[in-house]
């Protein structure tokens, strides 16, 4: 019997696709777009159209293992899942009696973006007090920026971007990251309209932008500044838009005015006949749309960076709400009540905070110790930075590691309790998106595959085995999807929830109203900043990238962005042969005698690994550029690319830096 069902694509892309599934005799056969999602207007990209290749996989994990093997070697046996629930709660009860609830750490990100599934172990580890995960490893710099400035403005629907004349990608590679923004590129582009990428080195979407500005990492609050400069010098700015839309230009005026354009050109790497022919174009283009990435945000002065270009922003009256105007950073379509997801008040006291970018401290030097690691919906030992440390911490005898997960990642390997988890496809969810204003809800595709059980369940089992009573442990899947869309703000208030299941999209009532010149000013100077750093946008210096005794050991600047065919580490199960590619300017691999195809040791203080080269001026000289999280690989000793970065945080927000280590390189024989 074959038949079709709609859902929505679970992984971590602002593009949350709508999906139409055939399913032939228990099996998805196929997958492809939803031709009514009115934003991905009926195309996925290719890791989602063999996806069901994925869910069917002899990869999966379909039922619970306890680990026979040293920690790491992946070697397991099948045991109950009556047999899985009694160790699983002996081994919490004792560490809890014996250490205390905070020596146990959640870990879990977003492998499944549904609302249900991702925070459905929050009410659990609440009650139970463990230590609580800040889950910084996104966006929270570019958020924290966000929120000083344009307080809860929810950015611009992407759409509005089709309307303009100029579109800049600032920090985003939209060609790898954010596919379905690319039509409206390309709408605008028809009507003669151009695409600008701001990036440190030519990406796939720099590769087809009609100018291309090749920032120094890090130096983009130079550039925004410096634009904004120019259009003070030149008497182009427009008086009247900043007097009615914003609140607090004047300290930034002055400390435009009296930058140097040393400064701004040192700081940026880009010269200042560029800058004064970018601020040119848009100041002629009063359609412009700034798409701004979260690749910007991934260093030490990531947070400052958005919020100079925000500020430029502010200047060239993009807030205004004009046709073709915009600004999005990610989309707050939609924001909810969290307590109807992870009820905190299950806890009887406020418990520690860990900072889910120090996982490697947390697990090798943080006391009191971390006794039990509980990891869902994510692949740490891939994502997290300072791998090298995180490995020495899932080695530890005394740490009692479980993994709920759909395939054997390196993670899953250090696990002492591995459980099977379903995919997206096999239960119930709420997705709303970070790159859209539309949301659904989602019913299962196929039935749990093996012993296979999802987040929802989990959780409110392990609850109630545990001896927890409180209401929400009894709450159904169903329930908890409507206690937290009731309380969405963004929902039309008179709609009814049975009638948009399955299939149907929900605008957010902001997508009308969200970028017009309405709710809150935009605040040049805001007090809500770290400590030490001024209320508007100046410049700073990334730190790893300027410390002197690193930058004499280790040359060159390393990026780490995402590539085209993984989802973060997702995947990465289909490439365990592969090394991934590193980018080397032409000069750099003269110096380090270097040549495409050949295998590259790369070094610094934390760790190593090794990737192929590929001798390019696409990168500029003095820094090299690794795509995507490949697995490391228990076999050949491989490690991954997060071996060799850092677990320091952004200047604002406590962000990830994946972005910014600096590095040494030697070629090595094959
Ligand atoms: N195919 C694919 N798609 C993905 C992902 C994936 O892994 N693969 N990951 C998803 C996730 S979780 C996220 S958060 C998004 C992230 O997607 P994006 O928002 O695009 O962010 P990044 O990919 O980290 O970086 C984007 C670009 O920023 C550049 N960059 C690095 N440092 C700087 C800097 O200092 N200044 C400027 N101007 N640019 C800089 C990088 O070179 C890169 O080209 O993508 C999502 N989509
Ligand atoms: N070097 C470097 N590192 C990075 C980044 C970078 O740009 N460079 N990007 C960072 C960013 S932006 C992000 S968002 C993080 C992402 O970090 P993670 O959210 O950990 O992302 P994934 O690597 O996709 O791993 C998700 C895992 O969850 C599993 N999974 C999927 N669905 C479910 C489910 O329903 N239940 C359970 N139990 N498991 C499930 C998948 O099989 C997968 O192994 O990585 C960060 N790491
Ligand atoms: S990964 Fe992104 S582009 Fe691909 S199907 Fe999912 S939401 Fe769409
Ligand atoms: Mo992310």
């Amino acid at each position: 019997m074959t038949e079709t069902r709609k859902t929505i694509c679970p992984l971590d892309c602002p593009d949350s696709c709508g999906i139409i599934a055939t399913i032939e005799n228990g099996k998805i056969t196929c997958l492809q777009g939803d031709p009514d999602h009115p934003f991905t207007r009926g195309f996925l990209c290719r890791k989602m159209r063999y996806y069901n290749e994925r869910i069917h996989s002899k990869q999966r994990i379909l039922y619970p293992q306890i680990r026979t093997g040293k920690k790491g070697a992946g070697q397991f046996k099948r045991i109950s899942w009556e047999e899985a629930w009694n160790l699983l709660v002996s081994e919490l009860k004792q560490i809890r009696a014996t250490y205390g609830g905070e020596a146990l750490l959640p870990y879990s990100y977003a492998g499944n973006m549904g609302h249900i599934s991702r925070w459905s172990g929050e009410p659990f580890f609440h009650r139970f007090g463990a230590s609580r995960l800040k889950r910084t490893v996104c966006s929270s710099a570019a958020s924290a920026a966000w929120k000083a400035h344009c307080g809860h403005r929810a950015g611009s629907p992407p759409e509005e971007a089709g309307e303009s004349s100029l579109i800049i990608a600032w920090g985003i590679n939209v060609k790898t990251t954010n596919i379905h923004f690319w039509p409206h590129i390309q709408q605008c582009r028809k009507k003669g309209g151009q695409l600008v990428v701001v990036d440190p080195y030519r990406n796939n979407t720099g590769n087809s932008a009609d100018l291309y500005l090749p920032v120094k990492p890090g130096g983009d609050a130079a550039l925004a500044l410096g634009v904004i400069k120019q259009i003070l010098e030149n008497g182009s700015v427009n008086r009247d838009t900043i007097n009615s839309q914003t609140i607090g230009f004047e300290k930034l005026e002055t400390y435009v005015r009296n930058l140097s354009w040393e400064m701004v050109e040192s700081q940026s790497g880009i010269q200042k006949a560029r800058i004064l022919a970018f601020a040119e174009l848009l100041v002629n283009n009063p359609r412009t749309f700034i798409r701004i990435g979260m690749g910007m945000t991934r260093n030490t002065t990531g947070a400052m960076s958005v919020r100079a270009v925000l500020s430029l922003a502010a200047v060239l009256g993009l807030f205004d709400g004009k046709k073709g105007q915009g600004v999005l950073a990610s989309s707050r379509a939609f924001y909810g009540n969290s307590e109807t997801l992870v009820h905190s008040s299950l806890a009887d006291k406020q418990t520690r905070d860990i900072n889910m970018i120090q996982l490697g401290e947390a697990l090798t030097y943080l006391k009191p110790a971390v006794h039990g690691l509980f990891v869902f919906n994510s692949n740490p030992l891939s994502i997290a930075p300072d791998a090298s440390r995180v490995r020495k911490g899932l080695e530890r005898e005394d740490l009692f590691t479980v993994v709920h997960e759909q395939v054997m990642t390196p993670t899953a390997r250090y696990a002492d309790l591995l459980l099977p988890a379903t995919t997206s496809f096999e239960n119930e969810d709420v997705y709303t998106a970070y790159g859209h204003f539309y949301m659904g809800i989602t019913q299962p595709v196929i039935p749990p595959l093996g012993e296979s059980i999802n987040n929802f369940q989990l959780f409110q089992e392990l609850a109630i085995r545990m001896g927890y009573t409180d209401p929400p442990f009894s709450q159904s899947i169903q329930e908890r999807i409507g206690d937290f869309v009731k309380g969405l703000a963004g929902i039309d208030p008179s709609l009814e929830l049975s009638t948009v299941q399955d299939g149907k999209w929900i605008k957010s009532v902001h997508a009308n109203t969200a970028h017009a010149i309405n709710q809150e000013p935009f605040y040049f100077e805001t007090p809500d900043v770290a400590p030490g750093t001024p209320g508007f946008a100046c410049l700073r210096s990334p730190l790893e990238f300027n410390d002197p005794d690193l930058v004499s050991r280790f040359p060159l600047k390393l990026i780490t962005p995402p590539a085209l065919h993984l989802l973060n580490s997702t995947f990465g199960e289909y490439y365990l042969q592969k090394t991934g590619l590193l980018l080397i300017h032409p000069q750099d691999a003269a110096r380090y005698r270097i040549t495409s195809g050949q295998l590259v040791q790369i070094t610094n203080y934390r760790g190593t690994t090794i990737r192929e080269a590929r001798v390019t001026d696409r990168t500029q000289l003095g820094l090299v550029v690794a795509e995507g999280i490949y697995w490391e690989n228990e076999a050949t000793g491989q490690t991954g690319i997060n071996d060799l970065t850092s677990q320091k945080t952004t200047d604002m927000g406590k962000g990830s830096t994946f972005h910014e280590s600096r590095v040494t390189v030697e070629g090595i024989d094959r």
